[in-house]
């Protein structure tokens, strides 16, 4: 018998491993929400990105693959600005990913930490090599590129220096907005909880859950973690939780029988588009 070829074959191609820190990169971006933004025009602008949003550097072998999940209902105007923006950002930090809209189907309560636990599993279903998770708001875009959308050896947050809150955090332990974690980790805090149903709290809930397992947020440096929010009302159906409050006091308890071993919801469709894979899922109402 033939000894295999140590050789490529013509259409193999060894490629070597991505910078740690990627050449080409712009540093601070200028982002503004005023032009209009039709999908067309974001598709024809990112036609190297696969259907389903999809992408892999071409010139180097990623460490990572990275799924970002986005918690999403009504917002398709704030979508098309976060294609835009996000996409070629992405691509100079030559990363692997995909990028999952978890849209909750129905007009029930909104649950985003729910819906985030969902887009965990679906991505996992579509791609098993997924193994850093990044959670983003839809409204959310960096102003600067060296914000690497990566994960590292501890949960990372990304929006510490929010326009609405002065380029500053508002708190120490504030962990919303856009946040990565490993795999690994995500599993190690079992997820995020499925129960703060409306807006508040379930970002300081995964917070407590980090802290509480042993882990430490890692963060960017307040220059480079700079985020610009598109302006909006608040939501319909997502009024602030009244029981926010006690709830994030009880984290220590909850957190081991609600999570991604609990999550329980049904996939209504899944919708590869061109720049991101649409799952809509019902994930039934508060009790
Ligand atoms: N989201 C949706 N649809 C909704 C509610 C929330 O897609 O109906 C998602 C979206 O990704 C959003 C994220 O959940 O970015 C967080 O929700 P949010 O944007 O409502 O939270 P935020 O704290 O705003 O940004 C709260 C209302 C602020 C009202 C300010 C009025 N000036
Ligand atoms: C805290 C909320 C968080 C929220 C943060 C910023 O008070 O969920 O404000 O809110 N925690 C509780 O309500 C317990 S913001 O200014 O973006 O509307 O993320």
């Amino acid at each position: 018998p033939e000894a295999p070829s140590a050789r490529p074959g013509p259409t193999a191609s060894i490629l070597p491993p991505c910078p740690d820190s990627p050449p080409g990169l712009v540093g601070r971006l200028l982002i503004e929400f005023t032009s209009p933004m039709p999908l067309e025009r974001v598709q024809r602008e990112n036609p190297s990105v696969l259907l389903g949003g999809r992408y892999t550097p071409p010139d180097c072998m990623p460490a990572q693959t990275v799924a970002v999940i986005i918690p999403f209902r009504h917002r398709e105007h704030h979508l098309r600005y976060w294609l835009h923006y996000l996409h070629p950002i992405l691509r100079r930090q030559r990363l692997r990913y995909g990028i999952y809209v978890i849209n909750q189907h129905g007009e029930d309560t909104f649950n985003r930490a729910k819906l985030l636990n969902v887009g965990f599993l679906e991505a996992l279903k579509e791609d098993a090599t997924y193994n850093c998770f990044i959670f983003s708001d839809v409204d959310l875009v960096p102003m600067d590129d060296r914000n690497l959308y990566r994960c590292g050896d501890q949960p990372r947050h990304f929006a510490i220096a929010m326009d609405k809150f002065g380029f500053r955090l508002p708190y120490t332990g504030y962990f919303g907005g856009v946040s990565g974690l490993s795999k690994a980790q995500f599993l190690k805090i079992n997820g995020f909880p499925n129960e703060y149903w409306g807006w508040g709290g379930e970002d300081d809930d995964i917070f407590n859950r980090i802290s509480l397992t042993g882990m430490k947020i890692s963060r960017p440096d307040i220059r480079i973690g700079r985020y610009r929010m598109i302006k909006h009302d608040r939501d319909k159906h997502n009024e602030p939780n009244p029981q926010r409050f006690t709830k994030i006091q009880n984290t220590k308890l909850t957190m081991k029988r609600d999570g991604i071993r609990s999550v329980r919801y049904q996939v209504l469709e899944v919708s590869r588009q061109p720049l991101f894979t649409n799952i809509t899922v019902d994930i039934g109402r508060p009790p």
